[in-house]
């Protein structure tokens, strides 16, 4: 599985250990569309997941699982060849509340926010958040938006949630230009517990909208997702704020007979 591995650089509430450092630091997201980016509204974090902080290459700091940096590792994206050094343990509780500035949004600033069901054997375990087109982040944000405790738990301050509303960004024949909620809506889901809906909301969006979306901003407006997926991979990785990362594909187990 190829993913684009998203730097979103943080520039509020660092945590003080990773402060210390003194150099930049950065969440690392892993995505399959990025060209979904300009419609970015924050990040996920779970809040129970532990995350490190690693030398990157270029003298830069990196949080991740600890997984997504032993692959990085392998891939030439880490300080030393083939290997992990950490420089701070860090738990999502931890991440909950830090500012980053991401590539391509429309939002100046985005707040690293509590989803719970990130999978830490997936990706980074650092999801980026992009309402308009995944069902999954338009469910979690409203979530947080409508359920005062829920943000309270997490330490979660209003005006890291309340401003931020999805952005239009790609026009979806059936779907209009707002994919996510009007699937959401369509299918009726409460909330981000609703996992079987989520499921078959996410997987006609993701085809409907690689196949016949086209983009409604940026450079490549007018042009269809699936001409555009890699040309916006490789904009991104060209000025560095993005890398390609890699992930073996799961261990099948097989039956036979
Ligand atoms: C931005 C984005 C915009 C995404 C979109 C999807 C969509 P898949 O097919 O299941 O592999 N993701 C990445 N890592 C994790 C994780 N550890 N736990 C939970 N979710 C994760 O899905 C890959 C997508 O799942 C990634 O692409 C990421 O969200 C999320 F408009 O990044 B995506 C219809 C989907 N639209």
């Amino acid at each position: 599985q190829e993913y684009t591995a998203i730097k979103m650089k943080i520039v509020k509430n660092m945590p003080e250990k990773i402060r210390v450092l003194g150099k930049p630091a950065f969440l690392v997201a892993a995505t399959l569309r990025p060209e979904t980016m300009y419609g970015q509204t924050n990040c996920w974090i779970h809040p129970s997941i532990n995350y490190i902080a690693h030398e990157a290459i270029n003298g830069e700091i990196f949080i991740t699982t600890r997984r997504a940096a032993l692959n990085m590792a392998y891939q030439g994206l880490t300080q030393n060849q083939n290997e992990v050094t950490i420089v701070a343990e860090i738990s999502g509780q931890e991440l909950i509340g830090i500012g980053m500035e991401s590539p391509l949004t429309s939002y100046q600033v985005l707040y690293a926010l509590p989803m719970l069901t990130i999978k830490e054997d997936k990706g980074t375990g650092i999801v980026t958040s992009v309402p308009s087109d995944s069902p999954d982040d338009f469910v979690a944000l409203r979530d947080l938006k409508t359920k005062q405790p829920f943000r309270q738990k997490f330490g979660v301050k209003d005006e890291m949630v309340l401003p931020f509303e999805a952005i239009p960004i790609v026009e979806v024949p059936g779907l209009g230009n707002l994919s996510a909620p009007t699937i959401c809506e369509k299918y009726k889901i409460q909330s981000q517990n609703d996992a079987d809906k989520l499921k078959e909301a996410k997987d006609i969006v993701y085809n409907k909208g690689f196949y016949d979306g086209v983009m409604l901003v940026g450079p490549h407006k007018g042009k269809k997702i699936s001409d555009i997926k890699k040309l916006v991979q490789k904009e991104l990785t060209d000025v560095n704020q993005a890398c390609i990362y890699m992930e073996p594909e799961k261990q099948v187990i097989s039956r036979s007979g």
